[in-house]
């Protein structure tokens, strides 16, 4: 039986959350693959407001497993803290989320490499959310990294160490000291609290699931355009956030994915350094990001606004094989007369190409937008995709004409009822 794999299209934020809440209840697990702390998924619904950074967004339901997948960096103080955040709210979590044993810890010292790199590279930062990411997946793919399995050994406390010795010896590359030992007591004992709960081969787990006939949900995080390989690298996040990466994450088989739901805005967002054609450093820029609330869920920081960018969206959905679009934030240009949509790039000898060029190239092209008339109406009260305006229909049309997908879900509010079925 299917996995179906969640993936944001553009540079994340584009909603996922909401829409693996939405679609959870047709699923028997919910499972993450990549990222970690830096992730930033929030759900609203019954007038909470959720942010969730490690924690699977199939949580709330208690009969859905979730998943914590090997290909995920694990910071056991965040994770706790999500946890008891949980509690509070009264969600028992006990019974139905499960960790990979074969996740990375990220230790104090990660962060506190992540912050010293970042400071090395000045002008050129990545525009992390040093929550030690990059480090962590070095450590990894150095074969150097601590497992979550490695709490569970005796000598867990030695191979710390010695962890923290090597990362130390980084740090006076540069000159610097770590500067972790104030964290370094709670990062003990929320490694202890980590030991209390369902830690287990997770592989294991979903495959057992699949041959059930059950159902998965792979729950991607961050976005296509920072996926380590094809994203605008260097300035990208440390995992494969594309589709393919739900299988080295979880370690399902590629013949088990089904549908890919590849989600985007109406609108484009980035926050972090690096390129970003159809960014709007203007007034309409500001309206974006204070209709849309266009702030960091984990960092705070105020995300860079743009008009949707079809060759970049093109692009991820070529990479991840989108089966569907989700558009998601329609609401946020209820306001606009006009709306724009960037079909097609002119780079800098003069080319169009309706192709994302490489990244050092994508800084100089010059975005050909097609102005669409706006619905210019409220959108919020909608409640069926059938009554949408005739220029929002229009819209839809378009973009299922330049990008040959479908697109099966609208939102239109934050809320869980605000997300409409076409
Ligand atoms: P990192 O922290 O090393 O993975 O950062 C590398 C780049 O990836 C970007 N990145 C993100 N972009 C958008 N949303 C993310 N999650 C949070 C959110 C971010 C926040 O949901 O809002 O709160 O600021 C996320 N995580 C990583 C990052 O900006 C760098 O460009
Ligand atoms: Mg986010």
């Amino acid at each position: 039986m299917p996995v179906d794999v969640l993936v944001g299209l553009q540079w994340g934020d584009e909603g996922k959350g909401k829409i693996v809440d939405v679609l959870a209840p047709t699923y028997d697990a919910v499972a993450r693959f990549q990222g970690g702390p830096n992730a930033g998924h929030t759900l609203t619904f019954d007038g909470l407001k959720h942010v969730l950074h490690q924690v699977p967004s199939g949580i709330f339901h208690p009969h859905i497993i979730n998943v914590v997948g090997n290909g995920v960096v694990l910071d056991p103080v965040v994770f706790r803290q999500e946890l008891q955040k949980l509690t509070d709210r009264g969600v028992d979590w006990s019974r139905n989320l499960y960790i990979s044993k074969k996740a990375q810890l990220i230790l104090p010292s990660h962060r506190a490499l992540d912050r010293l790199n970042e400071e090395a590279r000045g002008s050129t930062r990545i525009g992390s959310t040093l929550k030690g990411i990059g480090p962590t997946y070095s450590d990894k793919i150095g074969r150097v990294g601590l497992r979550v399995s490695h709490i569970l050994l005796p000598d867990f406390e030695q191979r710390y160490k010695e962890a923290v010795a090597q990362h130390a010896a980084i740090a006076g590359h540069y000159n610097k000291e770590l500067h972790i030992e104030a964290e370094e007591d709670a990062f003990f004992s929320a490694v202890e609290f980590l030991r209390t709960l369902q830690l287990t081969d997770t592989e294991f787990l979903l495959n057992d699931l699949l041959r059930q006939g059950k159902r998965v949900l792979a729950e991607g995080a961050q976005g296509s355009l920072l996926d380590i390989d094809f994203g605008t690298y260097p300035y990208v996040t440390s995992s494969s956030t594309i589709a393919a990466g739900a299988c080295t994450g979880l370690g399902i088989a590629p013949q088990h994915i089904e549908k890919v739901y590849g989600i985007t805005k109406a609108y484009c967002t980035r926050v972090g350094s690096g390129p970003f054609p159809t960014e709007l450093a203007d007034e309409v820029g500001e309206q974006i990001r204070q209709a849309g609330r266009e702030f960091g869920s984990t960092t705070g920081r105020p995300r860079r606004t743009g008009w949707i960018d079809l060759p970049a969206l093109r692009y991820a959905i070529m990479l991840n094989g989108v089966t569907e679009l989700h558009l998601m934030k329609a609401d946020v240009l209820d306001d606009f007369t006009e709306i724009r949509a960037c079909t097609h790039y002119r780079t800098a000898t003069g080319e169009v190409t309706p192709n994302l060029p490489d990244p050092g190239e994508l800084q100089s092209v010059t975005p050909e937008y097609v102005t669409l008339p706006g619905w210019a109406t409220s959108l919020t009260q909608v409640t069926d995709a059938a009554a949408f305006p005739e220029a929002l229909q229009a819209y839809l049309a378009f973009l299922e004409k330049e990008l040959q997908v479908p697109v099966r879900i609208v939102s239109v509010g934050p809320d869980r009822v605000s997300t409409l079925f076409r």
